[in-house]
């Protein structure tokens, strides 16, 4: 089936409302683009009623827009009937379709010497979602060195291999790309569902992780040239399908944390050989050519909740992951106990996945903006209690520090003040200075240099920039023009799992 061929033998009457409005970010047929598939199998836990307040008032958070004054309620109502039809025919992603999508390309040398000066390990890839490319930029001159077209619509940070010579992009739409740091070449591709979540590799190089909304599964890969190396269902202990809300590795544990969306389970996916105790029952087969044993490789330990995980956090141990969810069900679970030991109270939509962590005496905290509140709340991570919120002007995406700086950086991302940004003092908790890099537009998402000595600002619009501060002075030092920077990831920062950081 092509992806462009409508599904429709007859076309209801919302479909050229949809072709018109919707289906730049949701696709053609509903598949899903930079916003989700519409198909009733993704919109489950999303009442009809729901559905119309969303279209007509857009959602918070995200990039969906409201449409009241484009559509009366009547057009709003017909697009909510059509996205609660299911399709014709039943979209399929299988190993079929992953097979025939998977591409590598020749790599002309594989010198481990870079084609370019600049410290490896100080480069900083920035994802321009204004035209879907990708720069490569040389971390002490902050100079571009390269610059290439990514797949439509990157999302969630790349991922780096141990020594940062390869990483690993995700687009909305499925695709995974291998990009070599040294040669400044894509090396392999592959389309591994219509909407994927996130990616993760394992500590040991070997196998990326992808989790997908559509279909319901996690895919993994062997990380050397993305060939197809296992498909999981998700399925949860009760039989029913669920989509993937994330996926991580959890170094340590040689293991990768997947949540569930639409079921309360955290599963824990051993890429240890051999896995360890406790996870499920060890399939043991026979290689066909050797009639060798072997252990099921990624056998999974099931971990059961009150409360669904969308979006989680792990502390630095890599023992604890603390999630919240869309309802504001916080809890934080203990991996080696395999259960939930606390509430986490914090109210309105936190943004775990872009929290961070610190050092304060003998507290270690936790800071987390909020989608929904305009605050930034401070968790002392032994206790698990909120010590501290502190007043934002408006609600934030993207937080960010560095080891070697005494401040931490939050956005206002949404509001009449989403051209500020915040730098609070890590050790008194008090917002020091408020910048405002352009005036009346967007600023986002903060990295470090890899010596912590600047900070790395976007400015989210399509005649955007990076704006590079002295993060001591909090003076600019530099502007770059870029097309709606949407990340930036740095290389040390990320392979060290700088604790300022995403992972
Ligand atoms: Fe993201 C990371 C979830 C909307 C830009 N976002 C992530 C991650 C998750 C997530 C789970 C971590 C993945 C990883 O790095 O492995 N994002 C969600 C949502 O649930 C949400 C609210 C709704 C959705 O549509 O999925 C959402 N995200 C957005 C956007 O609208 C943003 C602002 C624009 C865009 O490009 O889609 C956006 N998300 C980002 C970015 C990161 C990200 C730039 C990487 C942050 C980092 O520094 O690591």
């Amino acid at each position: 089936m092509s992806l462009n061929t409508p599904l429709f033998a007859e076309l209801p009457a919302a479909e050229p409302i949809y072709q018109e409005h919707c289906s730049v970010c949701h696709g053609k047929n509903r598949l899903g683009i930079t916003g989700p598939a519409l198909l009733p199998e993704n919109l489950r836990r999303l009442r009809k009623k729901k559905a119309f307040a969303t279209i007509a008032e857009g959602r918070a958070a995200t990039q969906m827009l409201p449409f009241s004054d484009k559509l009366n309620s009547e057009q709003i109502q017909e697009l909510v009937d059509y996205i609660f039809t299911p399709l014709a025919e039943t979209p399929v992603w299988g190993e079929k379709e992953i097979l025939a999508s998977h591409v590598t390309y020749p790599v002309e040398s594989q010198s481990g010497k870079p084609v370019f000066e600049a410290d490896p390990l100080n480069l900083f890839l920035v994802v321009e979602s204004g035209d879907h490319h990708v720069t490569v930029l040389d971390g002490d001159k902050f100079e571009p060195i390269h610059r290439f077209a990514s797949r439509f619509a990157l999302h969630g940070g790349p991922k780096y291999n141990s020594t940062g010579r390869f990483v690993y992009f995700t687009s909305r739409d499925g695709w995974i790309s291998k990009f070599d740091m040294y040669q400044l070449k894509m090396t392999a591709e592959i389309r591994v569902g219509i909407n994927a979540r996130n990616s993760a590799i394992s500590s040991d190089d070997r196998f990326l992780i992808v989790g997908n909304y559509m279909p319901n599964t996690l895919v993994i890969l062997d990380a050397s040239d993305l060939s197809l190396v296992k498909i999981i269902p998700a399925v949860d202990s009760k039989g029913e399908s669920s989509r993937i809300s994330a996926v991580y590795d959890a170094r340590p544990r040689k293991s990768f944390i997947a949540a569930l969306k639409d079921s309360p389970e955290v599963w824990e996916i051993s890429y240890a050989d051999p896995p360890p105790a406790g996870f499920g029952t060890w399939v043991h087969d026979y290689r066909k050519e050797s009639g060798e044993a072997t252990t099921e490789q990624f056998p999974i330990r099931r971990i059961k909740l009150d409360a669904v995980l969308d979006d989680f956090f792990f502390d630095q141990e890599y023992v604890h992951i603390l999630s919240a969810s869309r309802k504001g069900e916080g809890q934080v679970v203990d991996l080696d106990l395999g259960r939930k030991v606390a509430d986490l109270a914090i109210p309105g939509m936190p943004h775990l996945s872009s929290g961070i962590t610190w050092k304060r005496g003998e507290q270690t905290l936790l800071a987390t903006p909020n989608l929904k509140e305009s605050a930034v709340t401070i968790v002392d991570m032994k206790s698990w209690k909120p010590i501290k919120k502190i007043p934002t002007l408006g609600s934030g995406f993207f937080m960010r520090s560095h080891e070697n700086s005494p401040y931490a950086w939050v956005d206002v991302f949404f509001g009449k003040d989403k051209d500020a940004m915040h730098v609070i003092d890590k050790q008194s908790l008090e917002i020091v200075k408020t910048l405002r890099p352009a005036p009346g537009k967007t600023s986002a998402h903060v990295e470090f240099t890899r010596d912590g000595r600047y900070a790395l600002v976007s400015i989210w619009e399509m005649d955007g920039a990076l704006v590079i501060y002295d993060a001591k002075t909090l003076e600019e030092v530099k502007r770059i023009p870029m097309k709606k920077p949407v990340g930036k990831y740095n290389v040390y920062n990320k392979i060290t799992r700088s604790a300022g950081t995403s992972h």
